[in-house]
């Protein structure tokens, strides 16, 4: 595929703006100033670039508690999301939700899940509505290689097959789930694609480091989604730099393996491809800057905004305290 100019520069500056974001995350988690927790995708970029660029407006995404580069990435504003960080209330939940929920309706961003597998039968059930409401909408769903041996991997990604759902189902394979090496609890090799047979699918496997092809097979995903052909199930290999969330130092993972990986970082790779294609060095280093600026203002403005008002505890909340949702 002949990906047009235009579409890899956006491609860069998505991976750039991510990868700055989080770099910054985890400095103000170290200075006590990000509450709760924080799971960087860092060294993930590509899979949400190369996904978020094929993307129509009216998609719908679904991320886990590591989804801040898929929501950034699907245009939610990043001082919003900075601020959400920080618990602050210029925050995209109001400071209510922290890193591990942030969501922007408005843009499609429709969640971040910390239930492992929580998510997919969501994905799946709203992808049955665009099929009911004959929308075009494609839903697509974002997980790692551990969320494979959850049951609801399974019966999602069933009942998607079995009702030719418009879903796409992600699997970012980064070889770890929390401190354990995912090779050690499947009696497969690739936990995506090669239970993909089971529902009658066919074992994608692309190099989640390469913006390039996950864009290829985000765009074929798409266009089968629309066409009416049902899901797919994508594993996308990947590697994070970090550890699993916080500070954890990821010290159960070889250093030689962590070295490989960091060599393939997907932004290097990246900017070393534009070049390669006449992209010039002032037109990279602009994006590059342009980035940074951005994630300085939106620190400050965090920084700078109060707190939430305790007022905010009781609004935008589901429940209204009496028992009619039961009928
Ligand atoms: C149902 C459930 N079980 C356990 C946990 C604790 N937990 C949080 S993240 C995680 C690992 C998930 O690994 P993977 O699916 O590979 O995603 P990654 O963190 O690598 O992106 C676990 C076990 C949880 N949040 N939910
Ligand atoms: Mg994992």
């Amino acid at each position: 595929m002949d990906i047009p100019v235009d579409i890899r520069l956006e491609m860069y500056d998505g991976m750039v703006r991510a990868r700055y974001f989080e770099q910054r995350a985890h400095d103000l988690f170290m200075q006590g100033l990000v509450k709760g927790t924080t799971h960087l995708g860092l060294g993930q970029e590509a899979v949400a670039a190369g996904f978020a660029v094929a993307m129509r407006p009216g998609d719908m995404s679904y991320c886990t508690y590591r989804g801040h580069n898929h929501t950034l990435l699907r245009g939610a504003p990043m001082d919003a999301l900075m601020g959400e960080l920080m618990g602050r209330s210029n925050g995209i939940c109001e400071g209510k939700g922290g890193s591990m929920h942030l969501t922007d309706i408005s843009k499609g961003a429709m969640g971040s899940y910390a239930i492992v597998g929580a998510h997919l039968p969501v994905a799946a059930g709203a992808a049955w509505a665009a099929q009911l409401r004959g929308t075009d909408q494609v839903s697509v769903c974002f997980f790692g290689d551990g969320t494979t041996n959850i049951g609801a991997f399974h019966e999602a990604v069933n009942i998607a097959a079995v009702w030719d759902l418009p879903v796409i189902f992600v699997c970012e394979n980064n070889l770890y789930m929390e401190y354990t090496a995912i090779s050690e609890v499947i009696a497969v090799d690739h936990p995506a694609a090669d239970r993909a047979a089971a529902y009658g699918l066919e074992g994608i496997i692309v190099d989640g480091n390469d913006a390039d092809a996950v864009y290829e097979a985000a765009v074929a995903a798409y266009e089968r989604a629309r066409a009416g052909d049902g899901p797919s199930l994508i594993e996308a290999l990947t590697y994070r730099h970090k550890g699993h969330s916080r500070a954890d130092p990821g010290k159960y993972r070889p250093d030689e393996e962590v070295e490989e990986w960091l060599k393939r970082d997907p932004i290097d790779i990246y900017r070393e491809r534009l070049l390669s294609l006449g992209v010039t060095e002032e037109i990279l280093n602009e994006i590059e800057a342009k980035a940074l600026a951005e994630v300085d203002a939106a620190t400050e403005a965090s920084k700078n905004a109060p707190p939430p008002d305790t007022a905010v505890l009781l609004t935008d909340v589901w429940a209204d305290g009496g028992s009619s949702w039961r009928n």
